[in-house]
C-alpha cells in the first residue's frame, strides 16, 4: 500500500529534520506538535531549531504545500513517533510522552497504516505502545495480538543522527528497522526508502530498541575511558592528548578524546536506560557514566588550582584576578548550551570565584538566564587580553587559530587539549 499522507509527530531536532525530508520528496507531511509556537513558525517556511540546512528544505516543503504542521493529529497513511524520552528521578525512562503522543493518534488510526516509534526508548518500549493503542482502538487488530494479520503495523526505528549533520546522515546513515513482525518491517523499510540512501537493515523492535542505546552507551564508555586517562596523566605529569595519539597509532586501538564531561541529549542519558533495565549487569556502562559526569567537578579542581598558584605569583586579592571560560556549547561548532558540561564548569567558576568570570562562546550572543553577576560573555580577544586564568572548555573552530606561543605566561586549564 502507498504512503499518500505521513505524519510526524514531534517536531523537535530529529522529527522536524524527517518530516522535512519526507516533504522534499514531494511527499504530503503533516507535522504534529503540542507547541503552538513551533507549529506557526514551520507554517510561516521557518524553523525554531539550529541545523544546517534545514531551513532551506522546510521553506520549499512549506511554499510547495508538501509540508503543514498542526496541534491535533489527523488521519495519515504512517505516524513516525519522535517525542523526547528523557529520565525521572533515579534514572528511570520516562515514557509519558510516547503514551500521550499514542494515545493522540488512536482516535486517527485506521485498518492498513503503519506506527514508527523513533524516539530513543527502554527495550520493550514499541510493545508497550502496541499495548497503548490496542487498549484505544479495541476495533483494531494489533501484532501483539494478531501477528501478520494485524490492521495496523507497528515498528522500532531508532534515528541515528549526529547534531550538525542531520540532513547528510539522515539520507546516507544506514537504518535499523525493528518490525514487530516481518510485515511491520517491510512496510516500514518502504517507507524509509522514500528518503533514505543507506540500507535498511531488519531486526525485531527490542534488538531495535537496544541497538539504539549500545550505539550511545558504547560512545560514553569509550570516553569515560578517554576521561578516565586525562586523570590519571594530570597525575603522572603525562600529555594524555600525545599518549592517545600515540596508542591510536596501534591498528586494533581507537580511543576517543578527553573532554569537560559529556553532554548533549543523548550519549548522557541514553545509557541510563540500560541501567535502570539491567542494574545488577550494567556494571560498566553504570561507571561510565559516573566517570563522566565527575568530570566537570575535576575541571572545577583543576581551575581552582591555578587560581591559587596565579595568587601567589601575582600578589593579587582573588576578587582582583579574572577567569576566562573558552566555550559554553556542548560540543564543538554549534549553539546549544543545554546539557553542556562546559556550561557546568562555567557556572561552578563563576559561582565559586569572587573576580570576574569572562565567558567566550562565538555561537551566541546573550547568555542565558540565571549566570551568576560577576559573568559576562566577552569576545575571543578580550579574553585573551584581560584573563589571568584561562580555562579552554570546547574546542570550536574559531579557537584553533589561538596563538599558544602567546600564552605562555599565563595560568590554563586546558581540557581539550589547544593549548599543547
Ligand atoms: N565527546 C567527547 N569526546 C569525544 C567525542 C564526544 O568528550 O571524543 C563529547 C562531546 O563534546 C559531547 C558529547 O560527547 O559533549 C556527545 O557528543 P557526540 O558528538 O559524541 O554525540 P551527540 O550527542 O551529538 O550525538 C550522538 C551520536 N551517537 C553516536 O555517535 C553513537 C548520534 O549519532 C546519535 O544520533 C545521537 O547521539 C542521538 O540522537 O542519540
Amino acid at each position: 500500500m502507498m504512503f499518500n499522507t505521513i505524519s510526524v509527530i514531534g517536531l523537535g531536532y530529529i522529527g522536524l529534520p524527517t518530516a522535512a525530508a519526507f516533504a522534499s520528496r514531494q511527499k504530503k507531511v503533516i507535522g504534529v506538535d503540542i507547541n503552538t509556537r513551533a507549529v506557526e513558525t514551520i507554517n510561516r517556511g521557518d524553523i525554531h531549531i539550529v541545523e544546517p540546512d534545514l531551513d532551506v528544505v522546510v521553506k520549499t516543503a512549506v511554499e510547495q504545500g508538501y509540508l503543514r504542521a498542526t496541534t491535533r493529529p489527523e488521519p495519515a497513511d504512517a505516524f513516525l513517533i519522535a517525542v523526547p524520552t528523557p529520565f525521572k528521578d533515579g534514572h528511570q525512562p520516562d515514557l509519558a510522552w510516547v503514551k500521550a503522543a499514542a494515545e493522540s493518534i488512536a482516535p486517527v488510526l485506521k485498518k492498513g497504516d503503519l506506527v514508527i516509534l523513533e524516539s530513543t526508548s527502554p527495550v520493550g518500549a514499541t510493545e508497550q505502545m502496541a499495548e497503548w493503542l490496542a487498549m484505544a482502538r479495541s476495533d483494531l487488530a494489533f501484532p501483539q495480538h494478531a501477528g501478520e494479520k494485524a490492521d495496523v503495523q507497528i515498528a522500532y526505528c531508532p534515528e541515528r543522527v549526529l547534531p550538525g549533520q542531520v540532513m547528510v546522515e539522515l539520507i546516507k546513515n544506514d537504518r535499523v528497522i525493528g518490525g514487530m513482525t516481518s510485515l511491520c518491517s517491510q512496510r516500514a523499510c518502504d517507507l524509509y526508502k522514500i528518503f533514505l540512501e543507506g540500507e535498511c537493515v531488519v531486526t525485531n523492535s527490542r534488538t531495535a530498541e537496544m541497538c539504539k542505546l549500545t550505539e550511545n552507551s558504547f560512545r560514553d564508555v569509550n570516553i569515560a575511558f578517554a576521561n578516565e586517562l586525562s586523570l590519571i596523566c594530570a597525575d603522572q605529569g603525562i600529555s594524555v592528548w600525545e599518549l592517545i595519539a600515540l596508542a591510536n597509532r596501534h591498528p586494533r586501538v581507537n580511543i576517543l578524546q578527553p573532554g569537560p564531561g559529556v553532554g548533549g541529549h543523548c550519549i548522557a542519558v541514553d545509557p541510563w536506560f540500560i541501567v535502570a533495565q539491567n542494574p545488577v549487569q550494567a556494571r560498566l556502562i553504570r561507571t561510565a557514566r559516573e566517570v563522566n559526569d565527575s568530570k566537570p567537578h575535576w575541571v572545577l579542581e583543576q581551575v581552582k588550582k591555578k587560581l591559587a598558584e596565579c595568587l601567589v605569583a601575582s600578589d593579587k586579592r582573588p576578587s582582583e584576578l579574572t577567569i576566562a571560560c573558552f566555550g559554553l556549547a556542548f560540543k564543538p561548532n554549534i549553539d546549544d548550551l543545554r546539557e553542556s558540561p562546559a556550561m557546568e564548569v562555567a557556572q561552578m567558576i563563576a559561582d565559586w570565584h569572587q573576580g570576574v568570570t569572562q565567558l567566550v562562546e562565538p555561537n551566541i550572543h546573550e547568555l542565558p538566564k540565571g549566570m551568576p553577576e560577576r559573568s559576562v560573555l566577552v569576545t575571543q580577544e578580550e579574553a585573551l587580553r584581560q584573563a589571568d586564568v584561562l580555562v579552554m572548555l570546547v574546542d570550536h573552530q574559531q579557537f584553533k587559530t589561538i596563538d599558544v606561543e602567546g600564552l605562555r605566561s599565563r595560568w590554563l586549564v586546558d581540557t581539550k587539549g589547544l593549548w599543547r
